[in-house]
């Protein structure tokens, strides 16, 4: 099975009607995958090799004499690296968006949230009794200064409970630069520096704190201070979002700084009257993976699909344009809109496509720019072909919004339901949709089996879009749910699995069990909380993992990292780690296994509390 999706199920036979292949087909051409790459244990990091180690051949070392340890916990950091830094450059971009917006050079943005403003504003010491914008160019400054601070730790590190920080300092991995940390992760893989598995895997957990409690926090905090803090809202997910009858963009990649500017665009007089030109009704934006998350959280814009979804979408024949900026992006997205009518418009320096429409994006001319961008989608429209339009019908209302704000006061009526025992405790599904596992299956089994026991579900990225997909984001679905948790929802008009948004925003979710920590003057890793992604795949995965872990979060992987090359990596993350920071990594593909561990796991914590 290649998916749970019913949509997806009926755009994958069309695709294999009109020849397109897809990312499941890819997979299975790339059978059998390498084993050392699986594994871990291949180094190309110098010229000497590339080496791999393997142990049925009596190779137990590379020509520099790494063993396969070394070899696994340097790929593993690198990963890390690549994860932090994707997260990290994108908060980067946030807050030079805000520099300058309060400089006046970015005049289609403002500032949205000026409470947010000056409480983040407070917390790096700015002067806060001065005009938003003077807050605002301070804030930003302050920083930008923290990407590659030369002593001294990352701010937002003081949000975490005494506790955890304690652990952090006697281990030494208190978060400096964000910069500072990826770039010394690139230093210490090099040929010749850290040959000590262990010193290698602390410092990448150092390095994923700095993306978690650094430049994703970031992100989300100026996200929210130019565009808002995300409230409950309501909105609808699935392929089924599109409208044969309107010119349908789709933004996908991550960053709002673009997706909320289309949006804007989208809304223009001019342009809609020209869609109405062209024989559209108007112009029906949908989001895609993150950046989709972004625009549902906060302007309730539908949700086409998660990261599976990609290349579907443009089998219905009904996409005018894909407006890309980064992460998440597949090459292949040219490939099949080749095949029908769609324009893949790329729009950042940092991540351009063969084959795609290049227009790029400055923050300057922003909404100039958007409105560009979106009159090439209408100009498409007249370029679809109509014998291979075809759209599914699955679309699903869900409930969105679910920031830590929207949440803060509900956090002592939470705590008060886990010491009663009607919440059982929190899980926090999190991550991506890899082909290698059924499109959703885990994320939606999890989340079902995890609330039938009485266990709050926190989600953000593509795993929030796959329970969204299923209904499990409305209210109604606590009739799925135990019956505490059943009680406990209904006195808030909650759902019992919460949408808090992208991927950065995995930020939202640190902050809101540093918060019931702190309240309960206890560390992260005593609370009965867990994380799993399911069906993750990229390298900001491993980067979120690490982080998550490092917190104190148990985490459970539903795909398996390449680390089983080295038995000692290996055992490091999945036992020995929690004597260092009080939280583990586990394996398990399989939904109900995996949900099993999250529950027991939450109990022997209820156990360990007295509640
Ligand atoms: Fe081989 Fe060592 Fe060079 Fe890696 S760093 S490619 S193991 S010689
Ligand atoms: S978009 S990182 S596929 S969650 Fe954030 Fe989805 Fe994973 Fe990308």
């Amino acid at each position: 099975m290649r998916t749970i999706d019913k949509a997806a199920r009926f755009l994958i036979d069309k695709a294999k009607e009109d020849g397109v292949e897809l990312a499941w087909d890819r997979l299975e051409k790339q059978q059998p995958q390498c084993g050392f790459g699986l594994l871990g244990i291949c180094c190309r990091n110098c010229n000497m090799g590339p080496c791999r180690i393997d142990p049925f051949d009596g190779v137990s070392r590379g020509v520099c004499g790494a063993t396969a340890d070394v070899i696994v916990a340097r790929n593993l950091c690198r990963m890390i690296a690549a994860g932090a830094a994707a997260h990290s450059d994108h908060g980067r971009d946030m807050v030079l968006t805000l520099l300058m917006t309060a400089e006046g050079e970015a005049k289609d943005y403002k500032i949205t949230d000026s409470e947010k403003l000056k409480r983040v504003a407070s917390e790096y010491g700015v002067d806060i009794n001065r005009s938003d914008v003077e807050i605002a160019r301070d804030l930003a400054k302050e920083i930008i200064r923290e990407f590659g601070i030369e002593k001294g730790f990352i701010q937002f590190v003081e949000r975490a409970p005494e506790k955890r920080k304690e652990v952090w300092k006697k281990l030494g991995i208190v978060p400096r630069g964000i910069d500072r940390e990826i770039v010394e992760i690139m230093h210490r893989t090099h040929i010749g520096v850290d040959n000590d598995y262990v010193n290698l895997l602390l410092h990448g957990l150092r390095t994923a704190l700095s993306d978690g409690w650094g430049g994703s926090m970031i992100a989300t905090e100026i996200s929210d201070i130019l565009f808002g803090t995300p409230k409950p809202v309501k909105s609808r997910a699935n392929l089924g979002v599109l409208k044969e009858d309107e010119v349908n963009i789709i933004v996908h990649g991550h960053e709002p700084i673009l997706s909320e500017m289309i949006a804007l665009a989208a809304e223009d007089e001019e342009l809609i009257k020209l869609a109405k030109e062209v024989g559209a009704k108007g112009i029906n934006v949908c989001g895609m993976c993150c950046t989709g998350n972004e625009l549902l959280m906060r302007r309730g814009i539908p949700i086409a699909g998660n990261f599976l979804h990609q290349e579907l979408a443009i089998v219905t024949g009904v996409v005018d344009a894909i407006i890309v900026d980064v992460q998440c992006i597949m090459p292949a997205i040219t490939e099949v809109a080749k095949c029908y009518h769609t324009l893949i418009i790329s729009t950042s320096p940092k991540a351009k496509f063969p084959n795609a429409l290049h227009i790029e994006f400055k923050e300057e001319k922003a909404l100039e720019i958007a409105k560009e961008i979106v009159k090439k989608a209408i100009e498409n429209f007249k370029n679809r072909k109509k014998e291979l339009i075809r759209i599914p019908s699955e679309s699903m209302e869900l409930i969105a919004g679910f920031s830590y704000e929207v949440l803060a006061d509900k956090i002592d009526a939470l705590i008060d339901a886990i010491k009663r025992g009607d919440v059982r405790g929190v899980a926090a599904l999190v991550g991506c949709n890899n082909p290698k596992v059924p499109q959703d299956r885990n994320h939606v089994r999890m989340a079902e089996i995890l609330i039938k026991n009485n266990i709050l579900v926190v989600e953000t990225g593509c795993s929030a879009i796959a329970c969204a997909k299923a209904g499990l984001l409305l209210p109604e679905a606590v009739e799925k749910a135990g019956e505490g948790l059943r009680k406990f929802c209904e006195s808030l008009g909650i759902p019992p699995v919460l949408h808090m948004g992208s991927c950065v925003d995995i930020s939202r979710i640190l902050v809101l069990v540093a918060e019931i920590a702190k309240k309960l003057n206890v560390d992260i890793s005593d609370l009965p909380i867990a994380a799993a992604a399911p069906e993750w795949m990229s390298e900001k995965a491993v980067s979120i993992g690490a982080y998550a872990v490092a917190s104190g979060i148990f985490t459970v992987l539903g795909t398996v990292p390449p680390v089983l090359g080295s038995k000692n990596v290996t055992k490091l993350l999945t036992e020995d780690l929690e004597k260092v920071v009080g939280a583990r990594f586990a394996v398990e593909s399989d939904p109900e296994k995996a949900a099993k561990l999250i529950i027991e796991h939450i109990e022997k914590k209820r156990e360990s509390l007295g509640i």
